[in-house]
């Protein structure tokens, strides 16, 4: 046997217990108590917690964006995300005019395969839908282990934008393939006609970053999407969902019975738009920004009664000077920020402080991403899932700083933030990654997951 993790309460997201998990050829193989199993290496995690790697459903690694390449590749990105107990990143290679999906997703996985440090997976955006080749592309990226796709509905100027009808499109292409379409909702118009306004007016800080973007401008989007995605039956995945009134449209369709998904992020969860009015503001910008009070009640609340699905990061971190860009025109910022490292010491530091069980953040951050984008080996502590492990020291307080982040960029917006508790340990298919603070993994060791598809 490769590996003995014994007495350490095993969390899933539906039960706790204290166990052993044998590891064998990277698979867990063996779950159990009092296990007297000969193995290489023996962990005792008595006190500790041990729960699924976590997979952050969403990432930009060495994204071309803002005029610039976000810092983190997937070299560092993926390092950063060992460190903080996510095992699998999803990353979203574009398909740009004229290209195929395969050949996009072919060309990042070259980029990706020899660096990545943990298992790593593709949602590909569309931006250029031609009817002639694309349309015929969806069931072969499938065949390929791509079963979803991303639209953008904002971004126009910069090219990535598609119409509703070619969002239409998208959403009954990729249910025929047995697909989810994700999806970034924010009405460009709206924006425009917002920055146009504010210019004019000399109004350029980070604060009017916020305000060209506010709640409705994210609540129309996605209750178009909602609409669209009800109105043919096709699954959609809202990601990064930050407003209220999208959300109870959202949670409102999967309740009527549709096929509908939202994910939300820690920023949204732990920030509001204030912080676009401290003189560090502009670091915070990202798109959609941070919200009022109330949307971020409202994504608590469904994050506690379970209406939210997923948490992952949008992980899209840019150095301070590519920041500073945008210090007199916030339409200058490269938008993202950082936090592949933060997603699972954030929720599960929430559940420490008792804000939504263990289970729970397991289910948000591990087990549900794996179900809706299907991961048939992730996102469970189960006989035969791949041994993904974290070991986690609840009692082991933690303050974030960039000092001690594992990423390429030099600031973090998550600076000074303590969490409590902290993961000590984490295992890519049985491989110690990441041990007590130092990346102790191999580049190239991440593998590519090819998923299955819903039919
Ligand atoms: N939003 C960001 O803030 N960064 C990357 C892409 C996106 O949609
Ligand atoms: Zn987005
Ligand atoms: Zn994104």
């Amino acid at each position: 046997m490769e590996l003995l993790i014994k007495n350490g309460t095993i969390i899933t997201a539906s039960e706790s217990y204290v166990g052993d998990i044998a590891v064998d050829s990277g698979k867990i193989v063996c779950i159990g108590t009092g296990l007297s199993i000969e193995a290489d290496r023996v962990v005792d995690a008595a006190g500790k917690l041990v729960l699924p790697g976590a997979i952050d459903a969403h990432t930009h690694l060495a994204m071309p964006f803002g005029g610039t390449v976000s810092a983190d590749g997937y070299l560092s990105g993926t390092k950063a995300a060992a460190c903080g107990g996510v095992t699998t990143v999803f990353d979203y290679p574009m398909q740009r005019k004229g290209k195929g999906i395969l050949e996009t997703v072919e060309a990042r996985k070259a980029l990706c395969d020899p660096e990545a440090c943990v298992d790593y997976a593709f949602h590909c955006i569309i931006t250029d839908l031609n009817e002639d080749t694309l349309l015929d592309e969806f069931e072969a990226a499938v065949e390929y282990g791509i079963t979803s796709f991303k639209c953008f509905l904002v971004y126009k100027k910069e090219g990535m934008m598609v119409d509703d009808g070619t969002l239409v499109k998208v959403l009954l292409k990729a249910k025929e393939a047995g697909a989810i379409t994700n999806i970034h909702a924010e009405n460009p118009d709206l924006i425009d006609l917002n920055i146009e306004t504010f210019k004019k007016e000399g109004k350029t800080s980070p604060w009017y970053h916020y305000l060209s973007r506010p709640e409705f401008v994210e609540a129309e989007a996605d209750k178009r999407a909602v609409h669209w995605a009800k109105s043919v039956d096709a699954p959609l995945y809202i990601v990064h969902m930050a407003d209220k009134e999208g959300l109870e449209a959202a949670i409102a369709a999967k309740l009527e019975g549709y096929d509908i998904y939202v994910e939300t992020c820690p920023q949204y969860l732990e920030f509001t738009c204030d912080v676009y009015k401290r003189e560090d503001g502009r670091n915070f910008v990202c798109s959609p920004p941070m919200k009022g009070q109330e949307s971020k009640d409202a994504l608590w609340a469904a994050v506690q009664n379970g209406t939210i699905d997923t948490v992952a990061t949008d992980h899209c971190p840019f150095q301070s000077y590519e920041k500073d860009w945008g210090k007199d025109d916030f339409t200058k910022i490269p938008n993202g920020c950082a936090g592949v490292e933060n997603l699972y010491p954030y929720m599960l530091s929430a559940a420490n402080e008792g804000k939504i069980t263990f289970n729970r953040a397991v289910e948000l951050c591990s087990t549900n991403p794996a179900k809706i984008f299907g991961c048939a080996g992730k996102g469970s502590l189960t006989v035969g899932k791949d041994a993904d492990i974290v070991i986690y020291d609840p009692t082991k307080d933690f303050t974030i700083s960039v000092s001690n982040m594992h990423s390429d960029y030099d600031h973090t917006i998550w600076e000074g933030k303590t969490v409590h508790g902290y993961p000590v340990q984490t295992y890519l298919r049985g491989k110690l990654v990441y041990d007590n603070g130092e990346f102790v993994g191999e580049p190239g060791y991440g593998q590519y997951v090819k998923r299955i598809p819903k039919k």
